[in-house]
């Protein structure tokens, strides 16, 4: 029987990429986001694979109610979730603290942190009832270190970080893993977003070095989601080779 994953932000980058390799390797996938036109094309990408089953679930991690009733509404054949990977997640703006704006605040923390917590507090009841599960919390190495102007995207890291750990100790009585992964620089929307649409802001992130790819990411989700049960990745932290650490990358 094929293994089932749920990913939020399925639409681009990483969990676009998490979508395609696991549906290669024949694992079902429940892909999430708010774009439709991007779920509907990345559904039927996937279908492409007659051995799977593809459901896409269009919400919106900030909105509590879409997101238990997604989840709660979901069919008995979806609700044997393996893998959940929180991804879903944003950088807006980079600025110095005094002069960032308020809203840009609250849709890193409403995205990155009360999402998370929204998605994760859904799914575990499934993960609960069979005493089994994994969840992976995509983090950052904003989560470990903090840069200039990075203040309020990084200070939504740490609380992945925090969480993910408070999960593990927490959700261990019932068998579930809990994995954060913690990528440095990888060219996908991320800067697109973060710089609201200046392309040439967003391309200049990733002159002077080779970047990480979404795909050396869904390829270490697949890695830490395939380990013998009794084998937990806790912590993981990956960056290109150029990049040593939140704030410091080697550029020619
Ligand atoms: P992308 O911008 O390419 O993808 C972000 C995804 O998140 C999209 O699918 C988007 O879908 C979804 N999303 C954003 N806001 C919401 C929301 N409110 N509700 C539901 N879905 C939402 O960026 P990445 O793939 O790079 O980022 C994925 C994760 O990885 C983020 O958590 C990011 O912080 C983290 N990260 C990224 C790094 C990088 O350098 N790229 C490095 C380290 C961590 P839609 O717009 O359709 O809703
Ligand atoms: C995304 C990577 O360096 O922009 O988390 O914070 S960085």
């Amino acid at each position: 029987m094929n293994k089932t994953i749920l990913i939020t932000g399925a639409t681009s980058g990483f969990g676009k990429a998490i979508a395609e390799k696991f549906a290669a390797e024949n694992w079902n996938c429940i892909i999430t986001g708010r774009r439709k036109d991007k779920l509907d094309a990345l559904a039927e990408a996937l279908s492409s694979n007659k051995n799977i089953q593809v459901l896409s679930l269009r919400f919106d991690v900030r909105k509590k109610e879409e997101v238990f009733t997604a989840v709660n509404d979901l069919q008995n054949e979806w609700r044997n979730i393996d893998v959940l990977v929180n991804n879903a997640g944003l950088a807006a703006g980079r600025d110095p603290f005094d002069e960032a704006s308020v809203d840009d605040w609250d849709a890193m923390i409403d995205t990155n942190v009360k999402g998370l917590l929204y998605v994760s507090k859904a799914v575990i009841p499934l993960m609960k009832e069979k005493q089994k599960g994994h969840i992976i919390n995509i983090g950052s190495t904003a989560g470990k270190e903090v840069y200039k102007e990075g203040n309020v995207y990084c200070a939504s890291k740490f609380a992945v970080n925090a969480v993910s750990q408070a999960q593990r100790m927490d959700l261990l009585p019932h068998k579930i893993k809990v994995t954060c992964i913690n990528p440095g620089a990888a060219e996908t929307e991320f800067s697109l977003v973060r710089f609201k649409g200046d392309a040439s802001k967003a391309k200049a992130v990733y002159e002077g070095y080779e970047a990480l790819t979404a795909e050396d990411i869904a390829n270490t989700v697949y890695y830490c989601s395939t380990l013998p049960d009794h084998v937990c990745i806790n912590d993981l932290t990956i960056t290109c080779l150029a990049q040593a650490n939140s704030f410091y990358t080697y550029k020619e």
